[in-house]
């Protein structure tokens, strides 16, 4: 017997030809969508075409305009559809940004896990993500320093499985009952609503001195990870500890990670707090653009294997997900790639409309002990019956793109239509018999537990502040000190004196520097003496530093990366055009800042260019990178106080800037650098800056961009 929805998958499927039909997942949705290109009249919901977008039956005359008619049906089906076009947002993480793509295993996995997804190099498994921010509503920025999440949904043949992951690779709480706690003294203030989308305010920061098990991931989240360049540039974490179960029956523990080929970037403060004025949009906008480009973002995808043998040898328990897997003591093994490659066509029914749920794993995949896990795999499938309603399983995108068979029947909102006189098991025609292990049933591990029925952890969940030391000890001196500054900002925040007080005494358990520093900012009393000694104790694979592409041995690259290219009347047309094309050859993305958004007309003479966006239209802030071709425009560029700001400002952001000729003088007087020494291709490392002394011809430029590529900040 075969359900409706595998017929409707199979009719979509032989509908869409070519490259689309590999990948079921596409097939399967495409038979929902309507599209406006069909040169289709407006219609009713319901098939009758509609005369008009615009006008209300009235009982209206000639001269005057007379009451609106009840009886319009047409006009009420119109503005009553609106009146109900919100579903609630999501309780936590309801600001996100979705993309298709596909996962490739290139090394099999067999010898920990008999997952099909894990094992089968030749396959192609269709996948859809969605990132987000995880205080914020709906509406909020998108550079706001937060934890983002990072789910993954793969279309496996053997049906979904989900990862629901974040950036950050611990969490708060080890125990799901206090995630309403944890949420609740994040987001804004139940008296006010304030602050939107922001962990600075006084209720977060007392609970997390009141809870020392969280200390760990505001050590994380006040890092840089906590304010990503772009979503394709973060690292992704199952976060929760996973089991592997292989075709012998055996068992492993399992974290899951995904390391970005681009390397790890974040922005700095100052830029995120402008950006989110700016541009609130400025990380799903990048998210699509590169797609739309063809720069499809890219993730190694690895595991780090503790086999069972191993679960009591370290001094931390690996069901605690306040704790990561240090690399020194379990190395991670990359073993596959996951890559976005399409865009969505409607937010609502893909992005928003996705539910993703820890428990849906497939056979060879299985749950730990973990006592968040245990707790997210109720709360998941609970969420969503309140945002979507109890068939949400239907909705296209949550389908599996293998048969559904099975006796749920009814709801609200039911789709399918399931044929046959059986709905309860068993019965006399044996319609759906369970599935054995050997034709692909999921079985759950044969696990013996003998314990008391108590409500409590193992003794080792108590340990809050090694890894936290373990951390900060890890970080380079830039990130430290990046971290103390947002520390110091966060409880700048706070006016309740016992909060920062507090903090800073809870800031003695991880450096007393780090508290000293913090609490000179902040007005708290300076602390003396650490509560808790520092072990000085470090290890790889916690600074960001050590996932940019040099430590994934790949050549540094300005793919994908933002250069503002401003010009005025009078610019030098051979400089402008070197540039932009070395820069487009090598993967970067060119953007011309003009005066007007109407042809700039170089000094050559000619049509000229014309500018993506004029000086007031965008900021610096907004890209990577700044370069000015010489020219006579240089001494209108020098008058112009937003030109000037934006090299300083990029300047201060520590962003590669070049220039060449006339230019060359502008970035100095605007950055204000001293003993700088200016001939063809010389780079200052220390400054990021790169300058010629002027271009001829477009070859001459080539040595000076090679430096470009290099140099420092781009990393
Ligand atoms: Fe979530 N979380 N969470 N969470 N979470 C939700 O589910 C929850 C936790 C994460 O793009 C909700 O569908 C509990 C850890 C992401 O749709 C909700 C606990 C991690 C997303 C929920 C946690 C996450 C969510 C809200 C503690 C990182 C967005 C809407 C036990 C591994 C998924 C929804 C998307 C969303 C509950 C802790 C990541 C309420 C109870 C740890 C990425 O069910």
């Amino acid at each position: 017997m075969q359900s409706a929805i595998g017929d409707i998958a199979h009719k979509a499927e032989v509908a869409i030809s070519g490259a689309m039909e590999s990948n079921k997942k596409i097939a399967e949705i495409k038979h929902d969508y309507r599209n406006p290109k069909d040169g289709a009249l407006l219609t009713s919901d319901f098939g009758v075409k509609n005369p008009t977008h615009d006008n209300w039956l009235s009982a209206t005359t000639e001269d005057r305009k007379g009451p609106a008619l009840l009886e319009d049906n047409l006009a009420r089906e119109k503005v009553m559809k609106f009146d109900h076009e919100r579903i609630p947002e999501r309780v936590v993480h309801a600001r996100g940004v979705g993309a298709f793509g596909t996962f490739k295993l290139y090394e099999s996995a067999e010898d920990v896990t008999s997952a099909g997804v894990l094992t089968d190099t030749s396959r192609t498994t269709p996948v859809f993500m969605r990132f987000s921010t995880v205080l914020g509503s709906r509406g909020s920025s998108d550079t706001v320093r937060d934890v983002r999440g990072f789910a993954i949904k793969f279309y496996t043949d053997e049906g979904n499985w989900d990862i629901v992951g974040n950036d950050i690779p611990v969490f708060f709480i080890q125990d799901a009952i206090k995630f309403p706690d944890v949420i609740h003294a994040g987001k804004p203030e139940p008296d006010t609503e304030i602050p939107q989308a922001q962990s600075a305010h006084n209720n977060f920061w007392d609970f997390q001195f009141l809870h020392s098990e969280s200390t760990h991931m505001f050590m994380w989240a006040m890092s840089d990870r906590g304010i990503p360049r772009s979503l394709r540039m973060m690292q992704g974490f199952g976060v929760n500890t996973f089991t592997l179960v292989n075709a012998q029956g055996v068992r492993s523990f399992v974290k899951f990670h995904f390391t970005p080929t681009l390397g790890v970037h974040s922005l700095v403060w100052d830029e995120a707090l402008k950006i989110s004025g700016q541009d609130p949009d400025f990380h799903r906008k990048d998210l699509y653009n590169a797609i739309e480009k063809g720069a499809y973002p890219k993730w190694k995808f690895g595991i780090q294997v503790c086999p069972e043998s191993k679960q009591d040898d370290f001094d931390f328990d690996i069901l605690d997900a306040t704790k990561v897997w240090p690399e020194d003591l379990l190395p991670v093994r990359y073993i596959g790639e996951l890559e976005l490659n399409r865009n969505v066509d409607e937010f609502f029914t893909q992005t928003e409309q996705v539910a993703f749920c820890t428990a849906h794993l497939v056979p060879g995949i299985g749950f730990s002990d973990d006592p968040l896990l245990q707790g997210r795999n109720f709360s998941y499938f609970d969420t969503q019956l309140s945002r979507l309603g109890v068939n949400w399983q239907e909705i296209p995108i949550n389908r599996p793109v293998c048969p559904v068979m099975n006796h749920h029947r009814d709801g609200q909102k039911r789709h399918a239509i399931q044929k046959g006189k059986f709905n309860y098991w068993p019965n006399r025609a044996s319609v759906f018999p369970p599935a054995k292990a050997s034709e692909g049933g999921y079985i759950d591990f044969p696990e013996k537990v003998v314990a008391m029925k108590k409500r409590m952890h193992s003794a080792k969940f108590s340990e809050h502040f090694k890894q936290p030391q373990l951390f900060y000890n890890s970080l380079s001196d830039i990130e430290k000190a990046h971290l103390t500054a947002a520390l110091s900002f966060e409880l700048d925040h706070c006016d309740d004196p016992i909060v920062y007080n507090n903090m800073a005494q809870r800031l003695c358990d991880i450096s007393l520097d780090l508290a000293q520093a913090v609490a000179e900012k902040t007005g708290a009393p300076k602390p003396t003496k650490a509560t808790t000694p520092n072990h000085n104790r470090k290890v790889k694979g916690l600074s960001q530093f050590d996932f940019s592409r040099e430590a994934q041995r790949l050549p540094p690259t300005i793919a994908t990366r933002t250069v503002a290219i401003i010009i005025a009347d009078g610019f030098n047309l051979v400089e402008y055009e070197a540039v932009k094309t070395a820069l487009s050859a090598a993967g970067a993305f060119p953007v011309t800042i003009g005066p007007r958004r109407q042809p700039v007309i170089p000094s050559s003479g000619g049509k000229g260019v014309t500018p993506d966006h004029h000086f007031e239209g965008a900021r610096s802030t907004l890209f990577d990178s700044v370069y000015i071709p010489g020219g006579e425009h240089v001494s209108t560029l020098q008058k112009q106080g937003r030109v000037v700001h934006w090299v300083r400002e990029a300047f201060g952001h520590c962003k590669a800037i070049g220039a060449t000729g006339d230019a060359v003088k502008l970035v100095q007087t605007a950055c204000n650098i001293d003993g700088m020494v200016y001939s063809t291709g010389d780079v200052l490392d220390s400054y990021g800056v790169v300058t010629a002394a002027g271009v001829g011809k477009p070859e001459s430029l080539k040595e000076g961009l090679k430096m470009m590529k290099g140099a420092k900040h781009f990393l």
